[in-house]
């Protein structure tokens, strides 16, 4: 389903560089090339780079390096030019200008890599990939996009929906064959295949809130009473003056986010309002928004102060929470008082003692705990996980039909929805295969 116009667009960050490159993908594409490029006759060969001239009413606009893929051997699988310019921010806007008054048009965001899904070049997944693979901040989160983008979602869906099909066909033959019923053999081994696909499902579903975590980072809350050093612990990890801090309780009021990256690991963190009661009612929103933040984090950092007797009385922490006793430059010998566990970290915000071992701890503790040691690092997205809580639910009831001897009808049905959701993940739809599948495999003479 090739498009039947030609776009346009800047596809490096419009600023001054080096060189900026100007896309041009569709029917018209290399026509446009041959209108506003001056070179050697060769220009128009596919893959080579050919240098010249982009001319606009025969003046020369800048000097340009032209690559050429020819359909369907491209990026979107369209004729695409590519024009390597000189990377200023006017030079580029006028290549641009000049492609689009020879008769492209302007892109619109992510159009390239549309057509390219609809030309058949990537699955969703793979499109997906395509931006959390711009967008990784950390080495991790890039790893699992390319591994994404090389296909690893999208080859265990289509084997998942394989799987499915061929439980399709099986119990739709029998729709087309009412006088045989579904023998109970068959049935069994019908309902062991629907068990054996949820577990791949399952499998895939595990990977989701790594998934997140990659792509979002990891939720870290930093709470704590007023004055602790939460602020303070924040710039630390940050490594700049991010938040205010003041030796005045309660200077933090609104919940204040920032991602970094720890050890190669993306993190959000979240610097909150000092707990405690108070009469002042935007504080009070601070000390909600702080609970809320603590509620939804996936690792809390409870800060106490060393030098507050009252806090240090009780440095319990719910469970799961890492408890940060800050402030041990001022407070000699405090570290005996500190029961050396892996929860409970010592540190100085002032020194910056204690803060690499926290550090280390914090991300030693997500990696264990989510970025699970396995073949791929490759993990689903929220949209991937609910096509797969759909197809999986509809598994469930498929077995649940079956089990009872339903007719087959009901559930092909399931089936159906099932192979729906799971296709939805990369973006195929079709009941045609299923058709193709059942005479395919079936003797119909029989
Ligand atoms: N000596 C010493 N002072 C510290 C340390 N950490 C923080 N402080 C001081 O403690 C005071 C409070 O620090 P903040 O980081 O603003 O504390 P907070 O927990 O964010 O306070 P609120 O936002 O009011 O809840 C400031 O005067 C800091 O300079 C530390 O490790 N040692
Ligand atoms: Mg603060």
């Amino acid at each position: 389903m090739l498009s039947s116009d030609t776009i346009a667009a800047l596809s490096t960050p419009p600023g001054e560089g080096a060189i900026a490159v100007v896309r041009v993908s569709g029917p018209e594409a290399l026509a446009i090339a041959a209108k506003i490029f001056r070179g050697p006759d060769s220009a128009l060969k596919p893959r080579v780079a050919t240098f010249g001239r982009i001319v606009d009413n025969g003046e020369t606009i800048d000097q340009a390096v032209l690559t050429t893929f020819h359909a369907p051997v491209s990026y979107t699988g369209e004729d695409v030019v590519e024009i390597g310019c000189h990377g200023g921010v006017l030079v580029s806007a006028r290549v641009l200008q000049t492609v689009l008054v020879a008769g492209a048009r302007a892109a619109g965001p992510g159009e390239f890599t549309q057509r390219a899904f609809l030309n058949g070049k990537m699955d969703l997944t793979q499109a997906e990939a395509v931006m959390d693979l711009i967008r990784a901040r950390t080495p991790l989160a890039a790893q699992a996009a390319a591994e994404q983008l090389a296909g690893r979602i999208g080859a265990e869906i289509l084997a998942i929906r394989e799987a499915i099909l061929d439980v399709v066909a099986h119990v739709e033959a029998h729709i087309d064959f009412p006088d045989e019923d579904i023998d109970p053999d068959t049935g069994a081994a019908l309902l062991g295949r629907i068990a054996a696909t949820r577990d791949r499902i399952a499998k895939l579903l595990a990977t989701a809130n790594e998934g997140r975590i990659l792509r979002e980072g990891v939720r870290l809350a930093i709470c704590g009473r007023p004055n602790a050093g939460k602020s303070s612990l924040l710039n630390r990890l940050a490594g700049f003056e991010r938040a205010i801090v003041s030796p005045i309780p309660g200077t933090t009021r609104d919940t204040i986010e920032e991602a970094l990256s720890l050890r190669g690991v993306p993190f959000r963190v979240i610097d909150t309002a000092g707990l405690r009661e108070t009469p002042d009612a935007i504080e009070r929103e601070g000390v909600r928004r702080a609970r809320e933040a603590v509620t939804e984090a996936d690792v809390v950092l409870r800060v106490v102060d060393a030098t507050d007797p009252e806090t240090m009385d009780d440095p319990s922490a719910a469970d799961g929470e890492i408890i940060v006793v800050n402030k041990i430059d001022l407070a000699d010998g405090i570290r005996d008082r500190i029961f050396a566990n892996q929860n409970t970290h010592a540190v100085s915000c002032a020194t910056g003692e204690g803060i690499d071992a926290l550090v280390d701890s914090v991300s030693a503790r997500v990696r264990a705990g989510t970025v699970a040691p396995r073949d791929s690092l490759a993990a689903v997205n929220a949209r991937h996980q609910a096509c797969l809580v759909r197809a999986d639910q509809a598994l469930a009831d498929a077995g649940a039909k079956l089990g009872v001897a339903e007719p087959p009808e009901f559930v092909a049905i399931d089936l159906r929805a099932a192979l729906d959701a799971a296709g939805e993940v990369v973006g195929i739809v079709d009941t045609e295969d299923i058709l193709g599948r059942i005479f395919g495999s079936f003797c119909i003479g029989k």
